[in-house]
């Protein structure tokens, strides 16, 4: 363990699991700058001490800031999404930057096919029925759908992709997927599908695992929606980027979209209160990696990360 006299200053731009914190803690000297009330001051003053970021995969890391750490060697992003670092701006200065994928991979899934299920079994709205006594006053709960009988549709077949994809082949769901380009190591009954409006054509559940990137901005848009129809459902896990969040809202609304599931948002954790009153969507708090099993395993790869860059060793999940 680094002497503390000696360990680097990292700027730590939004808050971890506790005990992830304190790990990183006893290796780097951690400056809580979401807590800095005067931030501008602060960076004036120290900005030239900061070695490292730890930041994560829901928050930006602009050259806006990067320009005031002359010295800024690494950025450590806890979460599997880099969308918001500046890479360029990080490439032209031999900053590094590393992220948290496989570990979160599992967990982000299941997160996707629970609001799958609850949709389709309605589960949430089954729950009400028994509480407020309609089971009793006026019988049965309305019949819902079966989940073998949903084609799923997954546009971006990476790690997260691939475990969504497996979970509904597991359910007896026919799997489509869209990806850059067709994957010839996916399981053969998988079928690739160009393109996400032929993709929506094709199936009930669209499951949008995608990284962001300028390109995907709005490809889940309201023509997309529309192909999906009123029995069709809408899942994000990914960045609320991907998706047409206007267009989302005024077709849940209007039912042409019959539901959605959703763990991320345009301007998160404040959104848009137009959700609130439809049942026909799953609100979710960003928090697909959310478990103490998944948070310890991304807190540990920050912290490895960061201690192998400051050995002058190879960072273990590097993006660039
Ligand atoms: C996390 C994420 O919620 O991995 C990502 O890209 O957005 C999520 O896993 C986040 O990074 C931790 O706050």
């Amino acid at each position: 363990m680094p002497d503390p006299n000696t360990r680097p200053d990292a700027l730590q731009l939004g808050a971890y699991a506790p005990a992830d914190e304190a790990a990183l803690a006893q290796w780097v000297t951690l400056h809580r700058f979401f807590e800095i009330e005067d931030q501008a001051a602060w960076l004036a003053a120290n900005g030239g001490s900061i070695k490292a970021i730890a930041t994560r995969g829901d928050l930006a890391v602009p050259k806006s800031l990067i320009d005031q750490l002359p010295n800024l060697e690494l950025v450590a992003v806890y979460g599997v999404g880099f969308d918001g670092v500046d890479l360029d701006a990080c490439k032209a200065r031999g900053i590094r930057v590393s992220n948290t994928p496989d570990v979160l991979t599992d967990d982000v899934a299941d997160v996707a096919l629970g609001m799958m299920l609850n949709h389709y079994r309605g589960v949430i709205g089954a729950d009400a029925w028994v509480r407020q006594k309609h089971w009793e006053t006026e019988g049965a709960y309305p019949l819902k759908r079966s989940l073998k009988s949903l084609t799923a549709g997954v546009l971006g077949l990476g790690r997260i992709g691939r475990a969504i994809a497996h979970r509904a082949d597991a359910f007896g769901q026919k799997v489509v997927y869209s990806a850059t380009a067709e994957k010839t190591d996916a399981p053969k009954h998988w079928e690739y599908v160009s393109g996400v409006q032929a993709l929506a054509n094709q199936c009930d559940v669209l499951f949008v695992s995608l990284a962001a990137t300028p390109a995907t901005k709005h490809i889940v848009n309201a023509e997309v929606m529309q192909a999906l129809g009123p029995e069709g459902m809408v899942v994000n896990i990914s960045r609320a980027q991907n998706i047409d969040e206007e267009a989302l809202l005024t077709a849940l609304e209007a039912g042409t979209l019959g539901g959605a599931g959703l763990d991320v948002f345009e301007g998160e954790p404040v959104i848009n209160p137009r959700f609130f009153p439809l049942n026909n969507v799953v609100l979710q708090p960003h928090h697909g990696s959310a478990t103490a099993e998944t948070r310890a395993g991304m807190g540990r790869l920050v912290l490895d990360n960061i201690k192998a860059h400051f050995d002058g060793q190879p960072l273990l999940t590097p993006v660039i």
